[in-house]
């Protein structure tokens, strides 16, 4: 069996290379990714040297370097992590999301069909359905939630969906579709939610909270989620959306309090600024289909997978240091520099 998995430089997808490779050795596993600012070769230091892993940097929009890819490795199983996945750089640069996340996608799938694949499997994200109310805690996203995107970024997954789901009806492409509520863990890159604070705090730097902080998010440990995917692909019914989530729900102002408590930092270090603009305010996801279905549950209690989650920070300084002291600064000046 071989597995190409894209975007596997990231966050989850190198969690997903860690978690296939841990159970299943025999399978060999080919990384293609282009590594943007958020992709660091030093996240697979310790599979490098794995003889079924092999990483190759790519854009998954070149067409004539992924279908040279599909001729050398003729993979079963295609996942596309691939992807610009940050809210806040969707409403600076929109552009390059509509590039990576859409045409990307249908790259992906026109090889798939020209050398024959047996599943093509695309990460999304509860995004794609918009937000809920904050004094609904009753309604969840279901799959049959009609999509209804906020921010460029969700409506480029919501986009790569749609083009998935066609390729299915149209070309019988034998595709599955996750979407995974928000994800926590190791190699989180910095400038999302929780390492962002653990590393300002660590630091004693300012903790810049969007609006009032009452925002919601549905929080899954990262290895839950590539657990989940490695059930779809296995088990999963060609052609159909599989939403993930642990009934978790957490306000943002929670979770830096969290943070602050367990690092010993004062809550004086939180800074309310000025909030993101078309701000989802509740994302929940109903579970039930995959859970009935493929037997998946979360393992990870959100206690103690953040009480992990802070020590690897702690613990991994070597790998999140260099990162925030390149490009990553002038990023974090044009957001947060100005912002009040
Ligand atoms: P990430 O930003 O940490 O990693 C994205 C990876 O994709 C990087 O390694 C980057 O180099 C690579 N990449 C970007 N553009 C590319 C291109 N054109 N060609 C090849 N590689 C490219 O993202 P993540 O948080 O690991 O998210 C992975 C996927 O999961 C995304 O599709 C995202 O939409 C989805 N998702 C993320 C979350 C979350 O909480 N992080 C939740 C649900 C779904
Ligand atoms: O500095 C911050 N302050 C703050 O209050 C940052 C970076 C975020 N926030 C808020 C915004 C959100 O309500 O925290 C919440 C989480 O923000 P992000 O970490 O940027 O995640 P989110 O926008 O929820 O999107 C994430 O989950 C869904 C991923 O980045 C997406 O790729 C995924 O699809």
């Amino acid at each position: 069996m071989t597995i190409i998995v894209t975007g596997g430089a990231g966050f989850i997808g190198s969690n997903f290379i860690f978690h296939m490779l841990e159970v299943y050795p025999e399978y060999r596993i080919v990384c293609l990714d282009k590594l943007t600012y958020a992709g660091n070769l030093s996240t697979l230091e310790k599979v490098k040297d794995n003889k079924n892993f092999r990483f190759v940097k790519a854009d998954i929009c070149d067409r004539q370097a992924v279908y040279k890819l599909f001729e050398e490795e003729n993979p079963d199983i295609v996942v596309n992590f691939a992807a610009e996945s940050h809210v806040d750089r969707s409403i600076e640069t929109p552009e390059i999301f509509l590039q990576t996340n859409i045409i990307g996608t249908a790259v992906l799938m026109d090889a798939c069909r020209k050398y024959g694949i047996k599943r093509y499997h695309q990460v999304s994200t509860d995004e794609v359905y918009g937000d809920l109310p904050l004094d609904r805690p009753d309604l969840f996203f279901t799959e049959n939630t009609p999509l209804h995107t906020s921010s460029p970024y969700s409506s480029s997954k919501a986009s790569a969906d749609l083009l998935v789901l066609s390729y299915y009806r149209t070309f019988g492409l034998p595709v599955t579709i996750s979407r995974c509520s928000n994800n926590y863990g190791p190699y989180h890159f910095p400038e999302k939610l929780i390492p962002l604070m653990v590393i300002n705090a660590l630091a004693n730097k300012p903790l810049p909270v969007y609006g009032e902080g009452l925002n919601v998010r549905d929080w899954l440990y990262v290895e839950d989620h590539c657990r989940a995917i490695d059930l779809i692909i296995h088990n999963g019914r060609v052609g159909e959306v599989y939403n993930v989530g642990g009934h978790n729900e957490m306000s943002n102002i929670d979770i830096v309090k969290i943070i602050c408590k367990t690092l010993g930092k004062p809550e004086s270090l939180i800074t309310y600024v000025s909030d993101r603009k078309g701000h989802d305010l509740r994302y929940a996801i109903d579970p039930e289909k995959i859970h009935k279905e493929l037997g998946w549950l979360p393992e990870t209690k959100f206690a103690d997978g953040i009480q992990r989650t802070i020590k690897w920070y702690l613990e991994n300084e070597n790998w999140w240091k260099p990162i925030i002291s390149g490009e990553y600064r002038n990023y974090y000046e044009k957001m947060y520099g100005k912002r009040e």
